[in-house]
């Protein structure tokens, strides 16, 4: 058995697997270590990953890219409005208020979630991992950024298990980086902690977590973030820069055309990546629109000034993260950068003189995510043994907890997990009721959300239940190792026999046991104990997510991944015999003129010909797209007219071959 670790970026996937020496990133078809998130529909079957970037161009309505950005996303949402703009596909709003994606294919009208299209990539890089492993995979850790909402992360479940994986946990991005840092690294001092600041950039944000090692172990302090400053938002500038540009010198309105955007905007991105390493770029793109060639140039300094105020953006999340970990800049020990948007060195610089120090990329910027995660899936794996290390992360968001009459519950102010909770953590609610009755999940503060995302999470109905008068109801919460929020039980306590009961029934109570590290069992206290005289009995808990998926969903979109990979598995048998065939033309027009020319008659040659030439026209027009049985067929006649010269040389080279070792 393998396990593997998936770092599912906007732009990049990468697929680590641990294996008995340690762990390494897999290799895609092209002998890459980063494989484009992107899933393109051809005419007859889809186009993953590398695949999928190579049609990009020629296709880009049902070119599907940047889909983790869609994931659990409002399609009201002005800041998803802006994202969807900016991609070329068509999209609509779902009835649970999500992002439905429309396009062409099969000859119909194709309608997916993202969580569709994610479960595809899922699908794609399974089939990579197994490939490559010749074992097949199951178990995975996937990272995930820290700021991902209840919705997002249940969303990401869901495609994994669209794709017939099994998610052993979903990590944040930078715990499972600063696993991959820690647990290698040999000099951690035994006085106190070293602190270490890791940012992340990507493609489309910016991730910051602030983690404190000592021996064995690791605890995250916090997680900042801004989700919206990536690579993307520097490409986005230079082709703000050169449309307007050639408005100018062309006249040309980049803008009202889709393939010459995204054009446009892979060139830029492109010319951003050679600034990185040259003062100077050159911008060239043949037959943008109406058959114009464009050329365009600009200095690194002048692209770094149009920048200046995305590079002022990279320091915000960076302030937060060390302020939330309590933290001055001098008790930093080290910066780590890494993610490939922080290529560009205008942002080493400005870190440099935010932090007072240069810093480190001591980790592969690519690498360390997916790394990271199959380390831990390792850890989390009964099959493997690895060095012990603790992980103790950090939940970034408050979580509160609403009656549903809008009552608070009284102890903490509603506050069920306090933001910065380390997870796995269950607490322990109790409650006297009497009837049926519901509580909603919120995040409590809405400035640490993203913006746009609403705090409210999911609504649970416990019951139904009837008693006579108010009984105690205890109610098992879980802050689950993916950061889910979930009722595990809740149950009826009926202690009525009870004679040291002496509190008012209608009293609330919460109380509280936190479970930091998830291993040991918790112990539950109660300021009231349960009697010798009390009865426990299960009452059923219900959940509805805010956006989320029914298991009628997940099943239908497990069905239909089903069939579209049957799909391009038949598509791609048809081409494999329709290989077959042309080798096998022109394999025998060979052999008629070199081995098998003196076992044929003149006849059978001009005949064996004659139907070589036929269907070698029939493979170039009618026989072109044909079904795999046409193809099949052809062959098989083809093989009748051979046989017989066939047999008969081989006959002659078996006799040939056997004088040979008699001689011998
Ligand atoms: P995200 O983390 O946002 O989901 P991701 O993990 O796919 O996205 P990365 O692979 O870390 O993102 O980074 C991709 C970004 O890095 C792209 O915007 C790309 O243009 C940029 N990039 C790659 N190489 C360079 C370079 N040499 N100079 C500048 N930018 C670069
Ligand atoms: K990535
Ligand atoms: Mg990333």
């Amino acid at each position: 058995m393998s396990v593997v670790g998936f770092d599912i970026g906007n732009e990049n996937l990468v697929v680590a697997a641990a294996k008995n020496r340690g762990i390494d990133v897999l290799l895609n078809d092209e002998s890459n270590r980063e494989t484009p998130a992107v899933v393109c529909f051809g005419e007859k079957q889809r186009f993953l990953g590398s695949a999928g970037a190579a049609s990009a161009t020629m296709n880009p309505k049902s070119t599907i890219t940047q889909v983790k950005r869609l994931i659990g996303s409002k399609y009201n949402d002005p800041v998803v409005q802006n994202d969807l703009n900016l991609l070329p596909f068509e999209t609509s709003e779902a009835p649970n208020g999500g992002v439905l994606i429309h396009l062409q294919y099969l000859n119909d009208r194709r309608t997916f979630t993202p969580v569709q299209i994610l479960g595809m990539l899922f699908a794609h890089l399974k089939q990579m991992a197994e490939k490559n492993l010749e074992i097949p995979v199951s178990d995975c850790v996937i990272g995930i950024p820290s700021y991902f909402t209840d919705l997002q992360r249940r969303a990401y479940l869901d495609a994994a298990r669209i794709a017939g994986l099994k998610p052993l946990r979903l990590m944040h991005d930078c715990t499972a980086i600063a696993l991959g840092y820690g647990i290698y690294k040999n000099d951690i001092a035994d006085s106190g902690p070293t602190n270490v600041v890791f940012v992340d950039i990507g493609h489309c944000d910016t991730q910051v977590t602030v983690a404190a090692f000592e021996k064995g172990h690791l605890k995250i302090l916090s997680h900042s973030f801004d989700n919206h400053l990536g690579g993307r938002d520097f490409d986005e500038i230079l082709f703000k820069y050169f449309a307007e540009k050639f408005k100018e010198q062309y006249n040309m309105d980049v803008y009202s055309n889709t393939r010459a955007c995204v054009r446009l905007r892979s060139s830029c991105e492109k010319l951003k990546k050679v600034l990185s390493a040259n003062a100077e770029a050159p911008l060239n793109i043949e037959c943008l629109m109406d058959e114009k060639d464009v050329r365009g140039f600009i200095k690194r300094e002048d692209f770094e000034y149009l920048c200046s105020d995305l590079l002022e953006k990279v320091t915000n999340p960076c302030v937060k993260a060390v302020h939330d970990a309590g933290l001055s800049v001098d008790k930093l020990y080290a910066i780590e950068l890494v993610g490939s948007g922080s290529r560009i060195p205008a942002i080493m610089r400005k870190l440099t003189s935010l932090f007072g120090k240069e810093p480190r990329r001591t980790l592969n910027a690519s690498e360390c995510v997916a790394r990271g995660c199959a380390l831990h899936c390792a850890m989390l794996s009964p099959a493997l043994r690895v060095r012990d290390y603790q992980v103790q992360d950090s939940f970034p968001f408050a979580i509160g907890l609403q009656a549903d009459e809008g009552e608070q519950i009284s102890l903490f102010n509603g506050t069920l997990f306090p933001k910065g909770s380390p997870f796995p953590s269950v607490k322990i609610l109790s409650l006297h009721r009497s009837n049926t009755f519901h509580l909603e999940v919120i995040y409590l503060i809405e400035d640490d959300l993203p913006p746009g995302v609403s705090p409210r999470v999911s609504h649970f109905t416990i019951g139904p239940f009837s008693t006579s008068e108010k009984v105690k109801v205890k109610i098992r919460f879980h802050l689950n190792l993916h950061g889910i929020v979930m009722i595990e039980s809740a149950s009826l306590i009926q202690e009525g026999y009870s004679s040291n009961n002496a509190r008012s029934p209608s009293e609330q109570t919460v109380v509280e046991n936190d479970m930091s590290n998830g291993g040991a069992d918790h112990k539950f206290s109660d300021s009231s104990p349960t009697t010798h005289s009390a009865r426990k009995q299960k009452i059923t808990v219900s959940e509805n997510i805010y956006g989320g998926t029914t298991i009628d969903d997940l099943r239908q979109a497990q069905e239909m991944e089903k069939l579209l990979a049957d799909q391009d598995i038949k598509v791609e048998q048809t081409k494999e015999k329709k290989n077959t065939l042309e080798s096998f033309v022109y394999d025998t027009r060979n052999r008629l003129l070199s081995s098998y020319r003196s076992f044929a008659t003149d006849e059978e040659r001009e005949g064996i010909s004659r139907h070589l030439q036929e269907t070698e026209d029939w493979l170039y027009e009618d026989g072109d797209d044909e079904s795999e049985q046409a193809y099949i067929g052809r062959l098989h006649d083809l093989r009748k007219l051979v046989n017989p010269i066939e047999s008969r040389f081989k006959e002659e080279d078996a006799r040939a071959q056997a004088a040979k070792t008699l001689l011998n």
